[in-house]
């Protein structure tokens, strides 16, 4: 299959992130899509393409004005300030507090940020806009007769929502593709999330419709982020009642365990009759991961793939986490190589 990528990821570099309670360097950095992309190159998965520029409509469609303006310039308004390090929130509008949106940067950060471990800088927002139009190209690419396609993202966007970020997220680059894939005539679009963490922005995206089966598989709240959501009984609410689903699972969880839930996601995903898969490819699951605690093995990860293959779906795979960076590119990789065994 074809991969979409470009260097402008590398704009996106922060320094730190405030995780349970200690600034330590960010995880989310540049060499994890080099690892991922050289890996994609030594076993010649296909050919790799530059995306292509999109409006700013395609984003649109998922996200909020507010939310996309405030990215586009948040940097210039930090830096307006005086200040040389990465935009990070400090203070949040909790229930009770308000949610007045302040003419102050620092307000406007809590005002869309869920977390403080996502930092802007200077190029946050070329990257964050660069991956949108990886998924876009990708996107395009499968819409247009490809098997599938591989959107090598970098920022990942699963825990960004219509009008907020973070979780290392800005723009849902999933829901962005998902959405696209609905305007250019599919009828029915499915979007399964294997990242550890809980797809929260993209369940919040779709939480009300029917058009888009939105299925995530994740680290329990009751133990994980971002735990304030992701259990099993969110499944939908008005007309997207029973059109979501959430497979919480347990710290320690193996590849016996998981693959019994990813059997369940895409029995659902084939009795919904989806004509394109959206697959938010997280590898945070495997047992090396630094932040995460589930336990699957390199080897789990083509029997992954082959298994979303079985579905005989349109496949966009859209790049989200994994931090043991080294093993990053074999991780991802043996999903895709996986899938097209089948
Ligand atoms: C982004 B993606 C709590 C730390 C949480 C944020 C994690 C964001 C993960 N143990 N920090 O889903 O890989
Ligand atoms: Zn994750």
């Amino acid at each position: 299959m074809r991969t979409i990528y470009t260097e402008a990821h590398r704009q996106q570099d922060g320094g730190h992130e405030l995780l349970e309670g200690q600034f330590v360097k960010a995880h989310e950095s540049p060499s994890r899509a080099d690892f991922v992309i050289n890996r994609v190159r030594e076993v010649k998965l296909g050919e790799v393409l530059e995306p292509q520029g999109f409006s700013l409509d395609p984003i649109l469609k998922v996200h909020d004005k507010g939310l996309v303006d405030f990215l586009a310039t948040a940097w210039d308004q930090w830096a307006a300030t005086g200040r040389t390090f990465d935009a990070l929130p400090h203070v949040w509008p909790v229930p009770g507090l308000g949610r007045r949106l302040s003419d102050s940067i620092d307000g406007k950060l809590g005002y869309y940020a869920i977390d403080a471990g996502t930092p802007i800088m200077k190029g946050t927002w070329n990257a964050v806009k660069a991956s949108a139009d990886v998924a876009l190209t990708a996107q395009k690419l499968v819409a247009t007769g490809e098997r599938a396609a591989f959107a090598l993202c970098r920022p990942p966007g699963h825990h960004a929502g219509s009008d907020f970020y973070g979780g290392y997220c800005f723009l849902n680059n999933a829901g962005i593709a998902a959405q696209a894939f609905r305007d250019q005539g599919a009828k029915r679009v499915a979007i399964l999330d294997v990242d550890y963490h809980h797809g929260n922005g993209t369940q919040q995206m779709f939480f009300e419709r029917d058009d888009v089966l939105t299925i995530s598989l994740h680290a329990d709240p009751k133990q994980e982020f971002p735990y304030f959501i992701g259990y099993a009984d969110e499944i939908g609410a008005g007309a997207g009642e029973g059109y979501h689903m959430n497979l919480p699972l347990p710290w320690g969880t193996d590849w016996a365990r998981y693959s019994e839930a990813l059997e369940h996601a895409m029995k659902r995903i084939e009795q919904y009759g989806a004509e394109a898969l959206v697959v938010s490819l997280g590898l945070d699951t495997f047992e090396e991961d630094p932040i995460s605690r589930f336990k699957l093995k390199q080897g789990d990860y083509p029997k992954m793939g082959e298994r979303i293959a079985w579905a005989d779906l349109p496949t966009l795979f859209v790049m989200e986490g994994g931090y043991a960076v080294e093993a990053l590119g074999v991780n991802t990789v043996n999903v895709l190589l996986g899938f097209e065994q089948r």
